[in-house]
Parts: C-alpha cells; sequence; structure tokens
C-alpha cells in the first residue's frame, strides 16, 4: 500500500477525550473514529488489526476442533424470556420494537440462541459433543463507557459454546478451551493470567478469566509471580485428553479478580515476594454452567440408556475488539504504538527519504515490488513530507520494521533497517535487508 493513497487520518494533537493510552494512540494512528458514545467505526488501519487478530482467535479455536458458524446481532425476545434473563439484563440490553410490535433485542451475548438452534436437531448422546463458536458483533448498553474499544458498547467478541452429554465431557472441553486460550494470547505477543472469576449474568458454578497486567486495567488482581514468569506455549503442546493435570497446574497457585479476593489464603499460600497486586485488563472469559439454560429451555438429549436428560453447556468469551486496545497498553512507548509482528497492520513501512528524487524513488518503488513479492505487508511513504515527520509517523503507527531508503545510504548501495521494539538499526544492502525482513 502506498501511503499517498493509504487512508490514514493521523492527529497531531492528543484528543482531550481519551484518558488512556491505548485510546489516544489509536484515535492518533487513525485506526477508529468515535460515531457515538461506546460505538467506533475501524478505518483501515485499525481494522487490519482487528482482522489479524480475529484470524489467530479462529485458527486456535478450528485448532481444538470448535465449528465456525454466524448468528445475527439481533434476537427475538422470547428466547430470552425463555431463559429468565430478559428482565435480569436490564437496562444494559438494547431493547428494539419492530414494526410488527414483536420484542427484538441486540444479543449481549448468546447462549439463548445457540441453545435453540441446537435443541431443534441434536436429540442422541451419539450427536455429542458438539463445539460451535462465532465472531459477532455484541450491544451492551454499559452505564460508563470508556477506554475506547476497551470498554465499548458496540464490541466484537469470539464467543464459543460446548454441549456435552454429562460433567466430564463439559470439563474436558473447558479445560481444552482454557489452554487454547493461552496458546491464543500467546499468539499475540501477550502474557494472560487465567484467574478465578466471577459469573456474574452468564451464571454457572466454575469459571476463569483471563487477565493481562497493565497499570490502566479496570479490575484489581492478585497473583502469584510464578504465574507471570511461566511460558504459556511450553506445556501445552498438544490438547488431547481430559487435561486436568494441565489446568490444575494453573490453577493451583493463587490467581484472583478482586470479587473473588481471599486476602487471607493469598497471604498464607503465596510468599511475601511472590505476591503481586496489581491492575489488570479482562481479555477473556470462560464459564460452565451446567443445565442452566438447557434445562430452562428444554434442551434435552436421549443417553444410551433411553434417558432425557439436558444438555450439559460451557460458554468461552474473547474479546477481540478489546485485544487491539489492551495489546497497545502492553506494548507502545513515548513515541508511539509497537505492535507485536503477529498482529501488526503491516509487517514493514518502507520510507523515501526523497520522493521526486529519480535513484530515490526507482530504489524504493523496486524495495516495495520485491518486498510484495517476497509476501510481505507493506506501507510505502511515498510522500514528499519532511524526513522528521516520515519518522515520526512510522513510528506512532508501530510497523515492527521500517526500511529507510535516502540518497546518502543509495551512494554506498546501502538502506537503513530499524527495529521498532529495540530501536536497533542496521545498514544493508537492498538483498540482505529483504533477507533480513523474511529471514
Ligand atoms: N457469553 C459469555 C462467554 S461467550 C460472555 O459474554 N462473557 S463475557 O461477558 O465475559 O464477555 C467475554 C469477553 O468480551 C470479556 O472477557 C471481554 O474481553 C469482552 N467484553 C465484555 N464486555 C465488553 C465491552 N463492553 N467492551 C469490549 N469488550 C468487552
Amino acid at each position: 500500500m502506498r501511503l499517498s493513497q493509504f487512508f490514514l487520518p493521523t492527529l497531531k494533537e492528543v484528543p482531550s477525550e481519551a484518558q488512556i493510552v491505548s485510546h489516544q494512540l489509536m484515535l492518533r494512528a487513525g485506526m477508529i473514529r468515535q460515531s457515538s458514545a461506546g460505538i467506533y467505526s475501524w478505518l483501515p488501519l485499525g481494522y487490519r488489526v482487528l482482522r489479524k487478530i480475529e484470524q489467530i482467535v479462529r485458527e486456535e479455536q478450528d485448532a481444538i476442533g470448535a465449528q465456525e458458524l454466524l448468528m445475527p446481532t439481533i434476537q427475538p425476545a422470547d428466547i430470552w424470556r425463555e431463559s429468565g434473563r430478559y428482565d435480569d439484563y436490564g437496562k444494559e440490553m438494547l431493547r428494539i420494537t419492530d414494526r410488527h410490535d414483536r420484542d427484538m433485542l441486540y444479543g449481549p451475548t448468546n447462549e439463548e440462541l445457540i441453545t435453540e438452534i441446537v435443541k431443534a436437531s441434536i436429540k442422541s448422546y451419539r450427536d455429542l459433543p458438539k463445539l460451535l463458536y462465532h465472531i459477532q458483533w455484541k450491544f451492551r448498553d454499559e452505564v460508563r463507557p470508556r477506554f475506547g474499544v476497551m470498554r465499548g458498547r458496540e464490541f466484537l467478541m469470539k464467543d464459543s459454546y460446548s454441549f456435552d452429554l454429562d460433567y466430564d465431557g463439559a470439563r474436558r472441553v473447558y479445560n481444552k478451551t482454557f489452554l487454547s486460550y493461552l496458546r491464543t494470547y500467546a499468539r499475540m505477543g501477550l502474557k494472560a493470567i487465567p484467574m478465578k472469576a466471577d459469573t456474574g449474568p452468564i451464571g454457572g458454578d466454575l469459571s476463569h478469566e483471563f487477565i493481562i497486567l497493565a497499570d490502566t486495567g479496570e479490575s484489581q488482581v492478585f497473583c502469584d509471580r510464578e504465574l507471570i514468569e511461566r511460558d504459556a506455549l511450553k506445556d501445552a503442546a498438544s490438547l488431547e485428553g481430559d487435561l486436568q493435570a494441565e489446568v490444575d497446574a494453573w490453577t493451583s497457585r493463587y490467581a484472583a479478580t478482586d470479587e473473588m479476593h481471599d486476602q487471607s489464603r493469598f497471604e498464607s499460600e503465596v510468599p511475601a515476594d511472590r505476591q503481586v497486586t496489581a491492575r489488570g485488563i479482562e481479555v477473556g472469559h470462560i464459564f460452565y454452567f451446567g443445565t442452566k439454560y438447557s434445562e430452562a429451555m428444554g434442551a434435552v438429549v436421549t443417553t444410551q440408556d433411553g434417558e432425557q436428560v439436558p444438555l450439559e453447556m460451557g460458554s468461552y468469551g474473547i474479546g477481540v475488539s478489546r485485544l487491539v486496545g489492551a495489546i497497545i497498553e502492553a506494548s507502545h512507548d513515548e513515541n508511539g504504538i509497537v505492535w507485536p509482528r503477529p498482529v501488526a497492520p503491516f509487517d514493514v513501512g518502507l520510507i523515501n527519504l526523497k520522493s521526486g528524487d529519480a535513484d530515490c524513488d526507482r530504489a524504493a518503488a523496486g524495495l516495495y515490488e520485491s518486498f510484495k513479492l517476497a509476501g510481505l505487508d507493506v506501507l510505502y511513504d511515498d510522500t514528499d513530507g519532511r524526513a522528521g515527520a516520515k519518522f515520526a509517523n512510522m513510528d506512532l503507527i508501530g510497523l515492527p520494521f521500517q526500511v529507510v531508503v535516502g540518497p546518502r545510504g543509495l551512494k554506498s548501495g546501502v538502506v537503513e533497517i530499524k527495529n521498532r521494539a529495540t530501536g536497533q538499526r542496521y545498514e544493508l544492502s537492498p538483498e540482505s535487508a529483504l533477507a533480513h525482513l523474511t529471514g
């Protein structure tokens, strides 16, 4: 993509409405624009990141055998009356009446709708287990939408739902999802810590939140430092079997959000030098709630013995749009965003320091083509701005690498590569630059 053609409305000033750094940077870097409180448009740069995150989430869901479908954003009120949540959900639910005076709502979550779908077609234990997910917009009319996409009213969520015959089956898929979430976040360059959590309006008695530590997080959290230092990818090689030992290895160490925190247990179980009290951002939340919805909605299956039993269920959420903000909170410096490569909107920013100069134009255009051919996503700054402004802009949008083509370097046959995260700079021939970026 040539910057001269790209829609990238960056801002020079820090917008006054933005209180936390990720919100400020997302506005400044031209990633999002607010349309009304807690509702955002995703501009091209931001949308690229959102799609990258979505894709990692999708791959990891597919890897554990979850099947993707797509449910609508608008749901009928009737199924929520059946489960008993229509009134309970209160003002957070956006209620809509259609032209026939039918009560509808913009879905805040999908337990009822998926139960309705599964109930209609799964009748026998032979059809189980099933694990279904979608990545879809949700609406919750939050009292205080704030911090940009971190607490929006409209937000993108991956929500999956599991259906099993018995508790053992339900526990197995809970464990599999638990471990696959650690992998999912690790792939985005994040360290997420599973913490015992409250179940809130979803219900149930077993629940974990996945928290990344950040000073601007909305939750107060308490955990054993050992969990922070642990490598999430190390012990999650194969997600087969009941996985109880692997999950226990995480949950046996103290980690809780403030609603579930027990100070005396914390002090007795965790040595003083390992007690961490911090702020955290909830990037995922999983629930086992058994037969809460299946019983209320009559979703039953026939067992091998011919008995009718309600389905055992769980639901599992990842805050896809919140993750964009959360990753920035975890990865930025005073000059702007520092994208972890797997979620970066482009791999490389190519800067032509002297657009209009025949040699620079030729060299930069040549590199642009060869980078693209090698499969790199490149944002090519072909504009005629000042060098300082170009560098500042590239730092702000945080692409992992910058490649700088200037008249002085070209005379000695080199371009400069800057690693955005480390600040390291190298002078390399154009061929070695390509090898460096693809190696
Ligand atoms: N049905 C269950 C699991 S699928 C559910 O709705 N869980 S949840 O309420 O915990 O939401 C799942 C994830 O969505 C949260 O962990 C959080 O990362 C994200 N999320 C929740 N509310 C918001 C919001 N207002 N803005 C942005 N992300 C949100």
